[in-house]
């Protein structure tokens, strides 16, 4: 754990207190986390009530599984997680308007309360298909300043890209809730005490090891993949006696957040490629409130993130829901993985 100079632990509240101190953040940013936190929090009781809450399973009735704007089945907890973020996020006066995958279009802060400088994006829990076996699942977030002279913010306002992001974070619900932020100054990670109800920092300034010997990828799609990427595993496979010269191990939780959360903690790389099954629509994961915050969460703690061919945080975004393919994680894999794409591109 992280303690004070008074030896006292660290809370979120007194962490966000001393960032706008330091002039690192403003009061209405500190609200918006302070808020986005304890969504997480009633998201986290609810994932760990399972059965008991009556929150496993498919949302909809009779029988019929309903459809999210992505075409995929939503959970009971995809309908809970996005109603209370949503509902935490309307009358604070900090946002102009908010975006979630669980939403075709975003939402601005309805005309009765007053509205604020941000726009907030979230996908309220990810790896939903994790839910029901008890695996780890995430929120994840990005928080976008609302563009100047705009009264009522519609979805071509959110397409920035990454690089504007002005924070981004995750929540894990693992055997620990674990929030990691950051506002653009280093990644940090707070764990939930579930006694007192509140996070407390427990690693400031987290930092993925620039080396690593194990990557995270979804392997039965191996065949669908583009040459470079089959080229790129294929090498690392062969181990010790491949050109890599060492062997690797492999990782896949089908879950981003524990997966990028993992490699945050103890290195790593994490990719989505692009492959023949989700060629036409870009990738599987979304740049605007998946591969964008993690890049940034990633970046801050000194690693890498790119799409195989530009940096992630430079992608100009064309769409709400855009999709994108994703490598993440310590600084010199990417950059391997990236060579390989550059110079099959090359070669043509
Ligand atoms: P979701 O937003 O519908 O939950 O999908 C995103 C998830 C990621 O958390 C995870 O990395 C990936 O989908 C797993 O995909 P797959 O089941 O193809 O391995
Ligand atoms: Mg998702």
């Amino acid at each position: 754990m992280t303690h004070h100079d008074d030896g006292k632990p660290c809370s979120l509240t007194r962490f966000l207190i001393e960032e706008q101190r330091a002039g690192r953040i403003g009061p209405d940013l500190r609200l918006l986390i302070e808020v986005v936190a304890r969504a997480c929090k009633r998201i986290s009781i609810a994932v760990g009530k399972g059965a008991l809450g009556g929150v496993l399973g498919d949302a909809g009735t009779a029988g019929e599984a309903s459809i999210n704007v992505q075409g995929e089945a939503q959970k009971k907890l995809d309908v809970l997680s996005n109603e209370i973020l949503l509902e935490a996020n309307a009358w604070g006066g900090h946002l102009a308007a908010l975006a979630s995958e669980e939403m075709d279009h975003s939402q601005p802060i309805p005309d009765v309360y007053p509205r604020g400088n941000y726009l907030l994006l979230f996908d309220p829990l990810d790896g939903s298909s994790n839910i029901d076996v008890n695996v780890s699942v995430g929120t994840i977030f990005s928080v976008l300043r609302s563009p100047e002279g705009v009264a009522q913010p519609g979805d071509e306002h959110f397409l920035q890209p990454g690089t504007a992001q002005v924070a981004a974070g995750y929540c894990v619900y693992g055997p620990q809730t674990t929030l990691v932020l950051t506002v653009g100054h280093g990644t940090h990670a707070f764990t939930l005490d579930r006694e007192i109800g509140g996070f407390i920092l427990t690693t400031r300034g987290m930092r993925i090891p620039g080396e690593t010997q194990e990557f995270a990828v979804n392997m039965s799609n191996q065949r669908f993949w583009e040459a470079p990427m089959q080229a790129y595993v294929g090498d690392l496979l062969k181990g010790k006696e491949g050109p890599r010269g060492k062997d690797f191990n492999m990782r896949w939780i089908a879950s981003m957040v524990a997966d990028v959360h993992r490699l945050l903690t103890r290195g790593g790389i994490f990719s989505y490629p692009l492959d023949s099954k989700c060629a036409a629509k870009g990738g599987k994961l979304r740049l605007m409130y998946e591969a964008n915050p993690m890049s940034f969460l990633v970046e801050q703690a000194g690693g890498a993130a790119s799409t195989g061919r530009q940096r992630m945080l430079e992608v100009q975004p064309t769409g709400l829901h855009q999709r994108v393919p994703v490598f993440l994680g310590s600084r010199a894999e990417v950059e391997t993985a990236v060579r390989y794409h550059h110079e099959a591109d090359a070669r043509g």
